[in-house]
């Protein structure tokens, strides 16, 4: 049994709950999901987005490629939390493809990248629903093995590259090198990534919700946001979309036509079409992330202490693990279902543009999104937009 397999048991557990995992047997899937592969990010700088990650969200710098490895084009830094693996890419040649994207999108994701059993059955499958195919299947290959590989089209400039990497012991991919740096703050801030989700143009969610249908298999959560709630305060529709076990889960957005102007369209605008606008970081202790990305100058949205004084609210969501006062401190938001319940909380922008933004997430036992705190939440968003002159 090797370290990583002995490791399994334990990380299996903590990622069930961390997740809200369900049981499922892969074996009859057309397009079999193992996770998240990376998430690959094109930035304006990686050299100071790697040094952000690592001193700001506690990540560890693992494998690094760029000029001195004999990659011309761009630097890219690969970090890690727990189970999560982001790629920072920033253009280094003047006619580095990755330099179009910046100007086009600025900072944002490019690539969710998604680790797969079988990469060639998995784009046959793509191909026969009407994927396109960016890269056909090819094996990438260096000392530590091999990787078989392939991407194919999602939202926007998005892809989904496809990773086999079983037979591959090396840090990243062949063609990066191992270069390690510790994270800057010590213990891990995040340990797993809950959902991506993506914004995409007014009346084209249902087809993005049938791509995931039809190319990945993939079904809808119970859980949905119709223009009837969301209307009446930011307007958005919202499907959420997951593989078997729910460990990818992929919410869609779309503009609705609502009083004011949607949060969505503000980021359709000033992303210049569809992409990824929050990603969801899964952490065992939310009170003590909070603390210390605010301790490093990262900002929430605020939370209204009406919010905790709301009596409906406060039965609802009856007792969790920590006094209210300490969540109402801090903003963190609090939803009950009939599963258990979650805690979260939501950044600021983090990138010059108002598009991308992370959530911070701790579930116990709900499978949800946090449907309850809709109305908190997209009046904060609001107000956030209003400051900025975009409602
Ligand atoms: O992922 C979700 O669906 C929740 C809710 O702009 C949400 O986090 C939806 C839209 C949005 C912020 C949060
Ligand atoms: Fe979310």
């Amino acid at each position: 049994m090797t370290i990583d397999q002995s490791r399994g048991h334990l990380d299996d557990e903590v990622q069930r709950q961390l997740l809200g995992l369900v049981e499922h047997d892969p074996s009859t899937d057309q397009f079999p999901v193992v996770g998240w592969d990376a998430i690959v990010w094109i930035v304006g700088n990686a050299t100071q987005a790697a040094s952000y990650y690592r001193t700001v969200y506690g990540m560890e710098l693992e494998a690094y490629s760029g000029p001195e490895t004999g990659n011309r084009d761009h630097r890219a830094f690969v970090l890690r939390s727990g189970g999560v693996r982001f790629v920072l890419c920033g253009g280094v040649d003047s006619g580095s493809p990755l330099l179009d994207h910046h100007r086009r999108h600025g900072d944002g994701v490019s690539d969710i990248s998604l680790e797969v059993i079988d990469v060639d059955r998995c784009v046959a499958h793509a191909r026969r629903h009407g994927a396109t195919i960016l890269e056909e299947p090819h094996d990438l290959t260096d000392e530590h093995g091999t990787v078989r590989i392939a991407s194919i089209a999602t939202y926007g400039d998005t892809r989904h590259t496809l990773v086999d990497r079983s037979d591959y012991a090396g840090p990243y991919l062949p063609g990066y090198v191992s270069r390690t740096m510790p994270s800057g703050t010590g213990p891990q801030v995040f340990q797993a990534l809950d959902h991506v989700v993506g914004n995409v143009e007014l009346g084209r969610m249902d087809e993005w919700v049938d791509f995931y249908h039809r190319v990945m298999g993939f079904t809808d959560l119970a859980e949905f946001v119709g223009s009837d709630i969301a209307t009446e305060y930011s307007a958005l529709m919202s499907k959420v979309v997951s593989n078997g076990d729910h460990r990818i889960k992929i919410p869609l957005n779309e503009p609705a036509r609502g009083r004011k102007r949607s949060q969505i369209d503000e980021f359709l605008d000033f992303y210049c079409g569809p992409g990824s606008q929050h990603l969801a970081l899964a952490t065992s202790d939310i009170l003590t992330a909070v603390d210390r990305l605010t301790a490093a100058g990262v900002e929430f949205l605020p939370t209204p202490a009406s919010y905790y004084e709301d009596p409906e609210l406060r039965a609802r969501i009856g007792e969790v693990r920590v006094p209210i006062a300490d969540l109402q401190r801090r903003g963190v938001l609090v939803d009950r279902d009939e599963d258990g319940y979650l805690l979260q909380i939501f950044t600021k922008p983090i990138g010059d543009r108002p598009t991308v933004f992370f959530e911070l997430i701790e579930r116990h036992g709900s499978l949800g999104f946090g449907k309850g705190n809709f109305q908190a939440l997209f009046l904060a968003i609001e107000r956030e937009q209003a400051r900025r002159g975009n409602l």
